[in-house]
């Protein structure tokens, strides 16, 4: 889902973010290549204009040219846009309290997946404890009614019908008796569905919102249908009045515009999308996790949590008094190396986090010289790790058959590490962030 849109986006930020300055022109080309991507991606024109002109003129402020790392502001920046393009934050549910009925009115033109969804969601709703009841109101399908009840069954959810009944009111009110004499607290009202939007359909809807009085008007729409979900939207929203959408087959080739627009031309929120067609593909919508996503950062939360784990703060500042007094020692090395050798792929966590894409290359983080200096600063007494001056050529032999290396291995580690000394002193002179600082020390790894 959404990777064109990603990649092609994502591509944008890499040319920017990998930058020590950027000018006007490469906001300009990024910019551009932004909005291809977004027009590629059916987003609404409309929405397009508006995204690019804002993020121009964020861009174009001081705050980014003049920063001294100004390919992460501009991420950034268009990260923040999309987020609030896509919704702002995740909407629950307004639901009243389980002593109480509430309602939840599904509807959606036929095929776009009401009746699928309404069992995802009668699912969630039960996870999360609350007691569902299915109403089949889709009387106007004949197979409608027995799908929708298979899908009950499968998750042992009750379903209300009435065989034979046309009216869907009369099933509204059988509902309400059910729900009121078994304690169910959350009905949620399957609909009819027609190719396209026409009266009849508006008119039954409008009946039953008006006997329902739904605490949620859920609009449920094909995410492959790109701007047409949003005109849907538009419409239903007119007519009914919705609180929220569901965007379906969001698991499929989408493209995505649908996602982005919304928000902006119908007001309303995306709260789910359905991932699949089994009756678990069903997620609440993170604007800022999508965004992301489309930014090809990954997922930057779970990063984040992860890199603190291996990162200690605490640590990280002595290392930075270490650094500072100039005994940086072998040994201080050798615990930097573990904790990198620890967080996995280095690289492909780091090009995660925003600005870091593209920055680090793979020979920054060479992979089997990590390998024989972690071999060889095992091999050394804790003594010489704690001076490196000792060691001298007949310690460096020893050293070297301990870690099935050579004696000239030895001589270059020692040599970088005193070169990695001097740099050290220098960037914290420069930089007095520790984190900052440990993710600089990552980057030199084995070496530099
Ligand atoms: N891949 C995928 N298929 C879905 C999703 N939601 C619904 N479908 C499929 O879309 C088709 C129509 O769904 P249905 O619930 O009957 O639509 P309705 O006419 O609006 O009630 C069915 O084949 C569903 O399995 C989804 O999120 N992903
Ligand atoms: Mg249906």
């Amino acid at each position: 889902m959404l990777d064109k849109l990603t990649q092609k986006i994502s591509d944008a930020m890499r040319v920017v973010s990998g930058k020590a300055t950027i000018t006007e022109k490469n906001i300009d080309d990024a910019v551009e290549a932004i909005k291809m991507a977004l027009l590629e991606a059916d987003v609404n024109l409309r929405v397009v204009r508006r995204f690019v002109n804002s993020t121009i003129e964020e861009a174009k402020g001081e705050k980014v040219l003049r920063s001294v790392n100004p390919g992460q502001q501009f991420i950034k920046i268009v990260h923040d846009k999309l987020v609030s393009f896509l919704g702002d934050t995740k909407q629950d549910l307004a639901l009243k309290g389980p002593d109480t009925i509430s309602t939840i009115l599904m509807l959606g033109l036929q095929g776009s997946g009401k009746t699928t969804s309404s069992g995802k969601l009668a699912l969630r709703l039960k996870k999360d404890g609350r007691k569902p009841l299915l109403v089949a109101c889709d009387l106007v399908r004949p197979a409608a009614v027995e799908q929708l009840s298979v899908l009950g069954r499968q998750i042992d959810v009750p379903v209300c019908k009435i065989d034979g009944e046309k009216n869907p009111l009369a099933v509204y009110k059988e509902a309400i008796n059910l729900a009121k004499k078994n304690l169910y607290d959350t009905i949620i009202i399957d609909t009819t569905g027609r190719l396209q939007i026409d009266e009849p359909m508006m008119r039954e809807l409008e009946l039953l919102k008006n006997a329902s009085k739904p605490d949620e008007i859920l609009l449920v729409a094909d995410s492959m249908t790109g701007q047409s979900a949003v005109d849907i939207a538009k419409a239903f929203d007119e007519k009914i009045g919705l609180t929220g959408v569901i965007l379906t087959k969001f698991d499929s080739d989408t493209r995505g515009g649908a996602a982005l627009s919304l928000k902006t031309v119908t007001g309303k929120p995306l709260k789910f999308v359905g991932v699949g067609e089994k009756l678990e593909d069903f997620e609440p919508f993170y604007p800022d996790r999508t965004a992301s996503r489309i930014l090809g950062m990954g997922d930057v939360v779970s990063l984040v949590e992860k890199a603190q784990q291996v990162f200690d703060e605490k640590e990280a500042e002595e290392l930075q008094k270490k650094m500072e007094k100039e005994n940086f020692t072998l040994d201080d090395w050798l615990n930097q190396l573990r904790s990198v050798k620890k967080m996995g792929s280095l690289q492909s966590m780091l090009e995660m986090i925003p600005g870091m894409a593209g920055q680090i290359s793979e020979d920054d983080i060479n992979k089997s010289e990590l390998k024989s200096f972690e071999a060889i600063l095992s091999s050394m007494t804790k003594k010489e790790r704690a001076n490196h001056l000792i060691i001298g050529p007949s310690r460096r032999t020893r050293i070297a058959r301990g870690s099935g290396t050579s004696s000239a291995e030895v001589g270059r580690l020692l040599k970088k590490f005193e070169k990695m000394r001097t740099m050290m002193k220098k960037m914290t002179k420069m930089n007095k962030n520790p984190a900052a600082m440990q993710s600089m020390m990552s980057r030199f790894g084995g070496g530099f």
